[in-house]
């Protein structure tokens, strides 16, 4: 499942305004999109996530400033900074994913391809990898 994890570049409009980016659902994201949500005002040396899914996959977006996702699907583990508002990091189902390291006045935003359902969660490891591993 980390192999299917990867950077999505979105068009940069540049403009001597400032830049624009835009999102397309099925185009520039490999799902209709069902929900947005954000991450923001996060105190200093706090983490989010601590989960996977087992249907959800979701883009995240560093819209401002940068965090680092830790990406784990029960066999193996990379980290991934994003500080980059023109470039989304795709997560599939099934790969636990811990969000740290936010900057100051940094925003994840959020694109995901299903309701929210709190059924979908993993959000115990233990159980994640046994789902993973298949054992
Ligand atoms: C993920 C990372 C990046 C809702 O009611 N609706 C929602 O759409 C979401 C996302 C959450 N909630 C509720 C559920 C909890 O009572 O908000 C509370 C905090 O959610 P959670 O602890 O899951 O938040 P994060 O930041 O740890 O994780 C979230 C997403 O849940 C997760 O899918 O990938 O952001």
């Amino acid at each position: 499942m980390l192999a299917q994890c990867r950077i999505i570049e979105f068009p940069k409009i540049q403009d001597r305004r400032g830049n624009l980016t835009f999102i397309e659902e099925n185009r520039h994201v490999p799902f209709e999109i069902k929900r947005v949500y954000y991450l923001y005002d996060v105190p200093g040396g706090e983490s989010r996530g601590g989960h996977a899914h087992k249907q959800l996959q979701q883009v995240l977006i560093a819209v401002s400033g940068s965090f680092d996702v830790v990406l784990d699907d029960g066999f193996s583990r990379e980290k991934i900074t994003l500080n980059r508002p023109w470039q989304g990091l795709y997560i599939p189902q099934m790969v636990w994913r811990e969000i740290e390291n936010f900057s100051s006045g940094a925003v994840c935003l959020v694109l995901a391809s299903e309701f929210y359902d709190e059924e979908d969660y993993y959000r115990n490891y233990a159980n994640f990898l046994r789902a993973a591993r298949g054992t």
